[in-house]
Parts: C-alpha cells; sequence; structure tokens
C-alpha cells in the first residue's frame, strides 16, 4: 500500500511516451540521442528507487554516454558494491521504460504494480527501517546537467518518504568510475555523508602509483606520458588530481592533452580512445614529430574515462597500437614473471576477451602465455562475470580498452604468505569495480617501468591480425540474434550459413579468415567485425556480407 501510494506519486511527475520507441536498458544501461530519453531518465529514476530500498543501501546513477558523439547521453544504475544492476533487473527497468504510454496510465500502473510485486515477493519490506540513498554523477555532456538536475528533484521531492529517509548525493562531474568507486565506498565503509572524492580517489590510487614509481631506480623506457582526454570528464578530474600528484615530485611526467571539456561539442571528436582505436592514428593534437619522440608514450581516455588505448610510432613512423587485447596479455605476463611458481600452480590465472579479441591475441595467450582464454559476450558486465566464475585471478578486457582486473580471497589468501611488497602494492592499483582508464593508465605504465620494457617491443610480442570493423545501418536490429557468444547468428535464419560460404570461399591455407555479425547494444546498427592475415580479403569479405545482409 505504501509503495503503491508512492508509486502514484511518481507516475504522476511521469513524462509521456508520444511514438512507439522501443527502449532497451543494455549492458551499458540506456543510451541514445538526448532529445529521446526522458522515458528513459524516469524509468531509471524509478528502478533506481525500487533498488534502494530493496537493497536498503547506496545505488548510485550514472549519466553519461562514454564514447558517443555529444549529442548522445545514458544512464547506468550502480549497486552498492560498484557493480552493475543484475541482469533480471535489466528487464524490469526495460519493461517500466516501455510501459509508459500517452493517455494509458492503467496500462502503466498495473505493469508497474506487476513488476514491485515480483521484486519484493522475495524480501519484503519493513517501511519503518527502509531508506532511499541515491548518489549521483554525470559526464561534461550539455544534456547531463538538467538530467541530474530533474533526478535531484525527483528523489528529494517525494513526500511519502520522511526526509530523514531520503539521502541523495550528487557529486556533480566525475569519471564513470570515480562513481563506482564512491558508491563502493560508501557501501564499504557505511558513511551518509559527501564526502572528498579527490582525496578518496588520490589516496586509493595515486599514493600506491607514486609509491611504486619511486621504486623504479630510472625509468628506462619512457620518462613521460601524454595523456589524450578526448575533451571530456578525464581532464577535469585529472586537473584536479595532477596538482596533488606533482607536489610528491614522481621521476614519470604526465601531460594532458584535448583537455577543452568546456566545450561539449568536442567530446570525442577527432579525439580519445574510440578515435584512436577505430581509425588507427594518432588523435588531434599529437603531430608526428611530437609522437617520434622515444621518451614520450601516448594514451587516449575516452569521454567518462572509463576506457583506456595506448599507442607509440616506431622509429620508421610506424603507428603501434597498444589496444586492451594487448593490455590483457601484458598483464598476463607481468602476473606470470612476478610470482612464484608454487603459487602460480596453486591459482587459476586467465584472461577473458570478447569476439572482438584479434585472433593473434588469443593465439598468444593459449600458445605463448599458455593461459586459459576465454571469450564472453560484448559488454564490460559480461567479462567481469565471466572471469568472477571462472578465475582466481581473472584478467579481462575489451579490444577497445575497456577492462580491468580481479582477484579474489583465494589468491589474496595465498599471496600474503609470500611476502611480495612490491607485488601487493601493485595489486592495490587495481580498481576491481569496474574497468578504470585512470587505474589501468598506472597499472600498465608500472609494469612497463618494472619490466624495462620499451612500448615498440610490447607491441611486437605478438602481430594483430589484418582487421576491420565497420556499422551497417538495417530497418530493425532486433532481428539479429546471435549464439556462441555472439560469434555467430541463429536470426536472420540462413544469414549465418551465407557469411561462414564467404569466409570459406576466400581463406588462406592458414584458415585464419574470420567474420561475425552482431546487432550493437549501444548504436542502431548492427557491426560487422572481419579479421584474416591478408589485408586485400577483408574488403573482399566485408563487402559480400553487407550485401548478404541488405
Ligand atoms: P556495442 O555498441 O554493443 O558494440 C560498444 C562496444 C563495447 C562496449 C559498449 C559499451 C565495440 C565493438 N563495442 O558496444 O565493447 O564498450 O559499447 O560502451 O567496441
Ligand atoms: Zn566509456
Amino acid at each position: 500500500q505504501y509503495l503503491q501510494k508512492t508509486f502514484n506519486e511518481l507516475a504522476s511527475q511521469r513524462p509521456r511516451k508520444s511514438n512507439a520507441i522501443n527502449f532497451t536498458y543494455g549492458t551499458s544501461g540506456f543510451r541514445m540521442d538526448s532529445s529521446k530519453l526522458d522515458i528513459p531518465l524516469f524509468a531509471t529514476a524509478l528502478i533506481t528507487f525500487l533498488r534502494s530500498l530493496y537493497c536498503n543501501k547506496f545505488i548510485g546513477i550514472m549519466i553519461t554516454a562514454s564514447h558517443n558523439p555529444p549529442q548522445d547521453n545514458g544512464f547506468k544504475t550502480i549497486e552498492p558494491k560498484g557493480e552493475m544492476l543484475p541482469h533480471s533487473w535489466e528487464s524490469y527497468v526495460t519493461s517500466i521504460a516501455n510501459s509508459v504510454y500517452e493517455n494509458d496510465y492503467l496500462k502503466f500502473e498495473a505493469n508497474m504494480l506487476n513488476i514491485i510485486d515480483t521484486i519484493f515477493k522475495a524480501c519484503p519490506l519493513e517501511k519503518k527501517d527502509t531508506s532511499l540513498r541515491i548518489i549521483l554523477g554525470r559526464d561534461t555532456r550539455s544534456s547531463s546537467l538538467p538530467f541530474a538536475n530533474f533526478l535531484n528533484d525527483f528523489f528529494t521531492n517525494l513526500t511519502t518518504l520522511k526526509t530523514e529517509n531520503v539521502i541523495v548525493l550528487d557529486y556533480g562531474i566525475v569519471t564513470t568510475p570515480q562513481l563506482h568507486f564512491i558508491v563502493r565506498k560508501h557501501t564499504a565503509d557505511n558513511i551518509f555523508e559527501q564526502m572528498d572524492l579527490t582525496k578518496e580517489y588520490f589516496d586509493a590510487f595515486f599514493i600506491p602509483f607514486i609509491k611504486l614509481l619511486s621504486k623504479v631506480a630510472n625509468l628506462q623506457s619512457f620518462n613521460t606520458l601524454i595523456i589524450d582526454c578526448a575533451n571530456g570528464v578525464g581532464a577535469l578530474q585529472l586537473e584536479k588530481l595532477l596538482p596533488l600528484y606533482e607536489k610528491h615530485s614522481p621521476q614519470l611526467k604526465l601531460e594532458l592533452i584535448n583537455t577543452n571539456y568546456q566545450d561539449c561539442s568536442k567530446l570525442n571528436v577527432e579525439c580519445g580512445a574510440d578515435f584512436v582505436k577505430t581509425n588507427q592514428k594518432l588523435p588531434g593534437g599529437i603531430s608526428e614529430e611530437f609522437a617520434n619522440n622515444p621518451n614520450f608514450l601516448f594514451c587516449s581516455l575516452d569521454g567518462d574515462s572509463d576506457r583506456i588505448i595506448f599507442y607509440c610510432l616506431t622509429a620508421d613512423k610506424k603507428f603501434c597500437l597498444l589496444d586492451g587485447d594487448k593490455m590483457a596479455t601484458l598483464i598476463g605476463e607481468f602476473f606470470i614473471e612476478k610470482l612464484p611458481a608454487p603459487l602460480l600452480e596453486s591459482i587459476k590465472l586467465g584472461i577473458v576477451q570478447t569476439a572482438y579479441a584479434n585472433g593473434s591475441s588469443t593465439a598468444y595467450i593459449k600458445d605463448v602465455l599458455k593461459l586459459d582464454a576465454r571469450c564472453a559476450k560484448t559488454g564490460v558486465k559480461n567479462l567481469h562475470h565471466d572471469a568472477v566464475e571462472n578465475f582466481d585471478v581473472g584478467i579481462y578486457f575489451e579490444a577497445n580498452g575497456h577492462g580491468t582486473v580481479i582477484f579474489n580471497d583465494k589468491f589474496m589468501q595465498a599471496l600474503s604468505k609470500y611476502k611480495l611488497e612490491e607485488f601487493e602494492l601493485f595489486i592495490s592499483l587495481i580498481n576491481q569495480a569496474v574497468g578504470d582508464a585512470i587505474t589501468d593508465l598506472f597499472i600498465v605504465v608500472i609494469i612497463l617501468l618494472l619490466l624495462k620494457l620499451d612500448p615498440r617491443d610490447w607491441f611486437k610480442k605478438y602481430d594483430d591480425l589484418p582487421n576491420t570493423l565497420i556499422k551497417c545501418v538495417v530497418p530493425d536490429r532486433s532481428e539479429f540474434e546471435t549464439f556462441d557468444n555472439e560469434r555467430q547468428l541463429s536470426k536472420p535464419i540462413g544469414l549465418q550459413e551465407m557469411i561462414d560460404q564467404i569466409v570459406n570461399e576466400t581463406n588462406n591455407s592458414d584458415k585464419k579468415n574470420r567474420c561475425f555479425v552482431r546487432a550493437s547494444g549501444t548504436e542502431d546498427v548492427v557491426r560487422i567485425y572481419c579479421e584474416s592475415s591478408k589485408q586485400e580479403n577483408l574488403t573482399i569479405i566485408t563487402t559480400k556480407v553487407l550485401e548478404a545482409i541488405k
């Protein structure tokens, strides 16, 4: 009854859905052109409200569309321990968004009550000790502030809850991983007041980084890291954090470029991790001459700083992309090198990738590193779960630079017996909650410096197979259904057989051709990925596959 009353109140604020758009809360939440987000915003508010009551803990909402163009935006709900919304709740929120119809309040209410009933059957609420605890964060997009204001008002104006039972903390413009981190911290330390995020984040990750840097006798592989901030939130946050870093007079210089986050139209444009990975070239703001400096290493963050891509140029100006696959293998190699053999033998150490991982990286993991390589569906959430389920130490990265490392108690207990001080410090650099561009940056830099590995030699560890990733606009992308972790299509019927035939007829003796098609979860397109040992095969295959799709 109490919930029904609250919902009547909330529902009276609901926006109207004027045309039949189908909303999906995917692995990165809701994401689309910001002008179409009113209903998803409302649905996100409702599900976060329910989730907070259900968990009786802090729940976060991040407003961002990551690497998407400036006009897009999106919402993601963050769990008390920094994880993403459970799968079953993704369907609830999707269902809420799709039941808000113009002039059909009854249908909406019936659906809402059904959902509430399903959710709370397992866990009846006791009104008196139930409180609403919400944490908000947003990126630099111009649409992000109005969305944050709506959410602030939405939660603070609820009159059915006693005001002392409502806590809404707005952290303003933060990176996505920072919001995951602070939600996790509020939960772990049971803190109800707003914290100093810059200080907490600095203490958690920059301090161990500085300590590890001081253990490197002299910087051999490079001495300056140029960070392309994609003109997004990474710039704003790093501009706050770097003065604190510099106070410690570290040997490694960190320099920021593409920092114009005030001009929202520049976000992710000709710069950032997605631009560099897709185009395999330097972003705006770095000239070739600059990139040729052997003492410099380069990296690009994406629009909300949860992904990172490294790169450098060889002496003959060849662009060397050091992507998520290269990071995963580097981290794997570091664990193998630094952990004592008996410890390594006693734990399950492995790498989780997606179908987009370059075939050479998978072969390198299996044949050279002799580690288990698993394939999960696109979306870090899927990789995260796969890593947790299958490994004691799970390294997971999408090729586009989104990932992290997770480890369990078994590993930590085993590690504690060896008193590996430096390695334990290294472990504390890892943001286990979520892929984090800033902490991934620290991990990679420390590994390169401790191993005295030149970035060009890191690049040479294995040669990527030539590959291409293209988009295709189709009338209805929901018609594309996959299996085998997205590597094959079950629908439209017959298309997979056609792709197989196209791939086989151009295959070389090495049989390295690979091509798959799947619907994007973040854009209204299907993606076609293709790799082959021969560059010229790529156009032949993708042209034919495009024809088959159309
Ligand atoms: P979709 O649009 O579902 O392919 C893209 C990326 C994912 C992931 C999500 C979320 C590719 C091929 N896909 O997903 O890896 O990062 O965005 O940001 O890069
Ligand atoms: Zn992102």
